[in-house]
């Protein structure tokens, strides 16, 4: 039984005989669940019949089942429960498909419930079936197929708990129409016991005493911090840790907020756009400590050559992470919260003076940087955002080079403020990801940014918006391209672009007629006066359209599969003046793109 015990599911009570979906719904109610993102359609008539005098629960009626399982990941990583989608059978269950992939490669904690034909008539090709479970069986944690009325308790709730235990994950359970309209009664399921499933929590306590060796005797550490961290709230450890050895932090795309940048130690986000100095501290430290972070190629580039001095430690809640793309030295599997507490009891504070200072002399001299002009640039919109809001608000990313400024010049200050698709690189992910944050917090301010081609994918969540009066700020970077996809053709292709100049509508009036407010912005000094007015405006969405530099490129870039040798910093000049310390003597010669720091020496 969940914390949720007393409440009742509209007229629904224990004991009487109850119909599959009049458990269904009993059975959400005692998992907790506030919200669920769906839309109806024959097969799940009767769930939705069974909807109607329920109360505790709020339904969601999205216009596009992709919206529903997006909506439900914003949720679920805003607020840290599982999100909830019911759709029904056929194409409402395809439309959820990518959704899913999206929230099994970036490990989100979501149940998909999709409606099903009657059993008898699975593998007929009735109307609208698709075989749901079958097609999402790569793509999902676990999933179900309910045959018999009187596993429908018990599966609903293994289906939550699987997905939001362990490495966290989308579990779908299929739901036959004719099932749902058995009779029985509801028998309150036990607490889960699953065969070959019971993640390992606690870290092995002789890795974590090899671990702490390591760290004892590293001069130039450094913590890549991943998604893992907020996953399993594990900030507060993490500080702690960074803290107590002076080691400094790069975080992934998802681990941003798990670190606040503000902080000395920070080198803010590594990998293919991560900053120059965070992926040249990782080329020459002595020790990488991975956190709940996973080795992926936008982070490694080419493998063999991350990081390839270093002695490496990996912190991971699943054990099929660890040494999937890069061996390490010293594994350990375990709740990252719970493995860095006795990590932070095992180790002694290290003098990292040196090293710190080499970094602060990198930082300097490669910043991450652009130039203000009269025209708009995206990283000023980004970074204007997080002057304004004092990093406090929950800002949720679309896919492209939006992504990357948004990622680079935003300051991160809190866990589950940085929303975004990072495994499957989602276009059309951040309106209704950003429905679904809205639904889940009210404690800070939701801002959704897409590129004019995300945007475009997803924009009938606007309807929804506006119906719920969510007062969420979208924020259209509109440079006329399928920017990053152009960036590419111009550094790689020799500039023969090929389909990325998009035919926009004109957002302002579209988002006039779904009955939201709108403003265009087109000019540097309209940027900040217009971010205000957006995030002063209460009642329901404001959406923004800044028009910004049509062929702005992201830097700086490690092309795809190279190394930080490879790396092509920003060709604008460096225009804030150098610090001199005492780390003034150090330089750092780039010479044909090598990365040669003069005064580290090698590992
Ligand atoms: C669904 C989907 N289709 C295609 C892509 C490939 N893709 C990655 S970024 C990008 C361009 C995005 O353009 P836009 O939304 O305008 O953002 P910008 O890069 O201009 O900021 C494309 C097409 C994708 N990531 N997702
Ligand atoms: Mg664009």
């Amino acid at each position: 039984m969940g914390p949720h015990k007393e409440r009742h599911a509209g007229n629904v009570h224990q004991g009487r005989m109850m119909t599959g979906s009049e458990i269904f719904v009993r059975s959400l109610v005692e998992e907790g669940v506030e919200v669920v993102f769906g839309y109806p359609g024959g097969a799940t008539i009767g769930i939705y019949d069974a909807l109607v005098d329920l109360t505790d629960i709020k339904h969601v009626l999205v216009r596009h089942e992709q919206g529903a399982t997006h909506a439900a990941e914003g949720y679920a990583k805003a607020t840290g429960k599982p999100g909830v989608v019911l759709v029904t059978s056929g194409p409402g269950g395809t439309n959820t498909v990518t959704g899913i992939a999206d929230a099994y490669m970036d490990s989100i904690p979501i149940v998909v419930f999709t409606g099903q034909v009657p059993l008898k008539l699975i593998g007929n090709d009735a109307f609208q079936e698709a075989d749901i479970v079958g097609i999402t069986r790569p793509i999902t944690k676990y999933s179900y197929l309910v045959k018999d009325v009187n596993e429908l308790a018990r599966i609903v709730k293994e289906a939550f708990y699987i997905a939001s235990t362990g490495r966290p994950g989308p579990v779908v359970v299929d739901l036959p129409k004719d099932v749902m309209a058995q009779r029985t009664t509801y028998v309150p399921p036990k607490a889960p016991r699953l065969r070959g499933y019971s993640p390992t929590v606690e870290g092995n306590h002789k890795q974590i005493l090899k671990a702490a060796e390591l760290i004892n005797c590293s001069k130039r550490p450094v913590l890549y911090v991943g998604g893992g961290v907020i996953q399993s709230n594990a900030s507060g450890e993490l500080g702690a840790l960074a803290t107590m050895l002076g080691c400094p932090v790069t975080t992934t795309l998802h681990g941003l907020g798990a670190f606040p940048e503000s902080n000395h130690l920070s080198l803010g986000m590594l990998g293919m756009h991560g900053s120059w100095y965070s992926n040249v501290a990782v080329h020459y430290c002595d020790l990488l400590i991975a956190v709940g972070a996973r080795f992926d190629d936008r982070v490694t580039g080419k493998v063999e050559a991350f990081a390839a001095e270093a002695k490496k430690i990996h912190i991971d809640i699943d054990p099929s992470a660890i040494s999937k793309n890069v061996a390490v030295d010293v594994p350990i599997v375990g709740d990252v919260r719970r493995v860095l507490k006795k990590l932070v009891d095992a180790v002694q504070p290290l003098d990292t003076k040196d090293w710190l200072e080499t970094i602060e002399q990198w930082k300097s001299e490669h910043p991450l940087r652009f130039k203000e002009g009269e025209t708009v640039r995206a990283q000023e919109v980004v970074q204007k955002l997080g002057e304004i809001t004092q990093g406090d608000a929950i800002v949720v990313t679309d896919v492209g080079q939006h992504q990357m400024w948004a990622a680079q010049f935003f300051t991160w200050k809190h866990p589950r403020t940085h929303i975004t698709s990072g495994g499957l690189g989602t276009m059309g992910f951040s309106l209704p990801a950003a429905m679904g944050a809205a639904f889940g917090r009210s404690d800070l301010p939701v801002v959704s940014i897409s590129g004019d081609g995300g945007f475009q994918m997803n924009l009938q969540e606007m309807a929804t918006i506006a119906e719920h009066k969510l007062p969420i700020k979208i924020f259209v970077i509109n440079n006329g391209f399928l920017g990053m996809v152009r960036q590419w053709q111009e550094l790689f292709w020799r500039r023969r672009y090929s389909h990325v100049e998009l035919f926009n509508p004109d957002f302002v009036k579209l988002a006039d007629a779904f009955g939201c407010s709108a403003l265009r912005v087109t000019r540097s000094a309209e940027v900040g006066p217009a971010i205000r007015q957006a995030m002063a405006h209460q009642e329901g969405p404001i959406l923004v359209e800044f028009v910004v530099e049509k062929e702005d490129n992201v830097y700086p870039m490690i092309p795809s599969g190279q190394t930080v040798n490879e790396i092509m910093d920003n060709p604008e000049p460096v225009e804030r003046e150098m610090e001199v310390g005492s780390a003034a003597n150090q330089t750092v010669v780039v010479h044909k793109g090598h990365v040669v720091p003069a005064t580290v020496e090698k590992p």
